[in-house]
């Protein structure tokens, strides 16, 4: 799907109804007539668990070989079980139904299958979404986002990985990929995340901040690598130079957009010039109040 299609057909989407709850498996909230955020989402779900949610009319969400009924529950093992949400026998959206590893199952000394977690210092989430082998990073989380851009770098050879990326994450990113195209800023059809999901064990090791959001998969340090694609930002304020103006631009335009969508969650933004081992970039974090750095 071109960027453009997949803007106009996420923003009729989005005008949306309300929606599962952000965690995917918050007890005792029910969605009513569920509609995905946009036309390629995610939702997460806690082996054999219901999916808190109701249809609309004349809709069915087919799992697999399944129709999803209330009584549906996920299967006992972590899976990826890929969705599609039809109304009178037409794709309305795909949804992957990411059934998750619980975090009962990393053990004492934080290993999951080989996977080193760490400890969270404090609320730690329900589980992780797991990826058996690097095919498992194809799969599309929104319209311009795919699960393997937010793997952890630890372990890069070692499989399965396990990762967490929130919803809102996916939503701050979306929302300003797509105001970006509508401003004529960009034509990319993602972003670079430089960082998206840490897992408490290498949020420590790099020195990162003690609660730091990357461990709950809900920031992201990105920047716009387009024109040209070499791993590095793109020149947004069009002056010639690649630096920390551009990463300063980046920051300004993602403050005014987060300022005017009042239905994304409040977070923090901070500006990073380059070093020896990263170009300058952007972090954006959704941890429920304004904060604002480097700039
Ligand atoms: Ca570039
Ligand atoms: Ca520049």
């Amino acid at each position: 799907m071109t960027l453009m299609k997949g803007i106009v057909a996420a923003a009729l989407v989005a005008v949306a109804t309300p929606v599962l709850a952000e965690s995917g498996t918050e007890a005792g909230a029910t969605t009513e007539n569920y509609k995905p955020r946009f036309d390629v989402w995610y939702e997460t779900v806690l082996p054999g668990e219901r999916l808190p949610i109701s249809l609309p009319a004349g809709h069915e969400l087919v799992i697999g070989n399944d129709v999803w009924s209330p009584s549906w529950r996920a299967p006992s093992e972590a899976t990826t079980l890929p969705a599609t949400l039809r109304k009178g026998g037409q794709d309305v959206a795909k949804v992957n139904i990411f059934v998750m590893e619980p975090i009962s199952n990393v053990d004492a000394k934080g290993w999951l299958n080989g996977y080193r977690i760490g400890k969270y210092p404090k609320n730690p989430p329900e589980g992780f979404i797991r990826l058996d082998g690097p095919e498992d990073r194809q799969h599309d989380l929104s319209p311009h986002f795919k699960l393997g851009q937010f793997l952890c770098k630890q372990q890069p050879d070692h499989w399965p990985k396990y990762v967490i990326v929130s919803q809102n994450n996916v939503r701050r990113l979306e929302a300003l990929l797509q105001s970006l195209n509508e401003d004529r800023t960009t034509d990319a059809d993602t972003f670079f995340v430089m960082s998206g999901f840490r897992t408490p064990f290498y949020n420590s090791a790099i020195g990162s901040a003690k609660f730091s959001r990357h461990m709950y998969g809900d920031a992201a340090d990105i920047y716009v690598d387009y024109k040209p694609r070499n791993g590095n930002m793109d020149d947004l304020n069009k002056d010639g130079k690649i630096n920390k103006a551009d990463a300063n631009w980046l920051y300004d335009y993602a403050q005014k957009l987060y300022r005017r969508r009042t239905d994304l969650p409040k977070g923090g933004i901070g500006s990073y010039k380059a070093n020896a081992v990263h170009g300058p970039f952007v972090h954006v974090d959704g941890r429920g109040r304004e904060a604002r750095w480097g700039r």
